[in-house]
């Protein structure tokens, strides 16, 4: 296909498809600016309320000692950060700030563990949390790094709607990143997932050396899965001093701000009907930028003052900004996946 922007009829992008070519892709995202922003607004507006906003909040249930290796990972025992590691937290403590999440607007709760993944005896404390979260009326997440099929399987029972697991990168760039394990480790992972029937948050991060190609690779792996995300968090990287991405010399390149915008836009061209989050590095954002993504198709961000071990905005510069914008907060899954039939949040 070969994409000539002044002729491109605005339902060029509709169709929910699984067989993008890099050749393609590539040719989206250098679009010129404009239009590809009105490309992905137009798709945007024919999936989802351009208004609206779905607000995640994490917790970070058991922090560091991690024995993966990932470059960007400040959790990561491999290298020397300044995060104090923590046992996995008490039911309660995790129920309460579900309930702070609530109360302050939040209709998901992402709960994360720095494990390579879980050993039985960690899930079932995990099983319980899950199912108080749920009771409480929120959507559940977790993240907790691999997974064999009975354990999704009993996470799916406890009544967890959402697993995260990254692609992070291209399976080509993954190497230079992560030595402890496989691309195809991570869609296996997936695999069981989807199979256990629950929806899959998938995303990557940006700014961690790679180039154009890689990017491209990361969004057409993600939009090529046999069944889209239903969620998909864009990461700018976070540079924590001591992780190996923070110590680079010379220092890894800033991300220009302009291609992070496009990646956001051709992440909801590739895949219409996922929410695109918003996720680390919003901190360092201005207002202006995290409009533009919303105008480029994002539609979802972590919010709370805390990611897992990094600051997030504070939840009343983030209220200020949805105003300004006349952003709402989403609150009922409403909205369903027409590929997964699944709500798509
Ligand atoms: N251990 C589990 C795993 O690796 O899947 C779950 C937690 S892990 C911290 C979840 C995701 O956080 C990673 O896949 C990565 O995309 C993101 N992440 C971690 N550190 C980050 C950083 N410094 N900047 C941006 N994103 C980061
Ligand atoms: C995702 O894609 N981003 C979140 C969540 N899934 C688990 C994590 C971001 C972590 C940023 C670095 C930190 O706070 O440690
Ligand atoms: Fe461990 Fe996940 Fe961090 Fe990798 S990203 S070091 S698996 S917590």
């Amino acid at each position: 296909m070969s994409l000539s922007p002044d002729r491109l009829p605005q339902d060029h992008f509709l169709s929910i498809r699984h067989d993008w070519s890099a050749e393609e892709v590539s040719q989206i995202f250098r679009l010129p600016f404009n239009d590809l922003l009105y490309h992905a607004q137009g798709v945007h507006r024919h999936y989802f309320d351009a208004n609206t906003i779905q607000l995640s909040t994490l917790i970070n249930i058991k922090a560091g000692a991690c024995p993966e290796d990932c470059a960007y990972c400040p959790q990561s025992a491999r290298h020397d950060t300044e995060l104090e590691a923590e046992a996995l937290m008490e039911v309660e403590a995790v129920l309460k700030q579900a309930r702070q999440a609530k109360a302050k607007g939040a209709s998901r709760f992402c709960m994360g563990a720095a494990w390579r993944g879980p050993k039985d005896r960690d899930l079932q404390p995990v099983l319980k949390m899950i199912s108080g979260v749920k009771a409480l009326g929120l959507e559940t997440c977790a993240t907790l790094g691999m997974l064999k099929p009975e354990q999704a399987t009993a996470l799916r029972d406890a009544g967890l709607d959402y697993y995260n697991h990254n692609l992070d990168t291209s399976e080509d760039y993954y190497k230079e990143i992560i030595s402890t394990r496989r691309y195809q480790d991570r869609l296996d992972t997936l695999a069981h997932v989807r199979d256990a029937g629950m929806k899959v948050c998938c995303g990557g991060i940006i700014g961690m050396g790679e180039d154009d190609h890689d990017r491209v690779e990361l969004l057409r792996a993600l939009a090529n899965l046999p069944h889209h995300p239903e969620s998909v968090p864009v990461n700018l990287l976070v540079p924590v001093s001591g992780t190996p991405l923070a110590e680079q010399v010379p220092p890894l390149d800033p991300v220009d701000p302009l291609e992070f915008v496009r990646t956001i836009a051709v992440a909801r061209l590739l895949m219409p009907a996922s929410y695109v989050r918003l996720s680390a590095g919003r901190e360092q954002m201005s207002d202006e930028l995290q409009a533009l993504c919303f105008q480029a198709g994002a539609n979802s961000v972590f919010y709370g003052e805390q990611l897992l071990t990094t600051p997030n905005p504070q939840s009343d510069r983030d209220q200020a900004l949805f105003a300004r914008l006349g952003l709402r907060p989403e609150q009922a899954d409403d909205v369903v996946h027409p590929e997964t039939g699944q709500a798509a949040y």
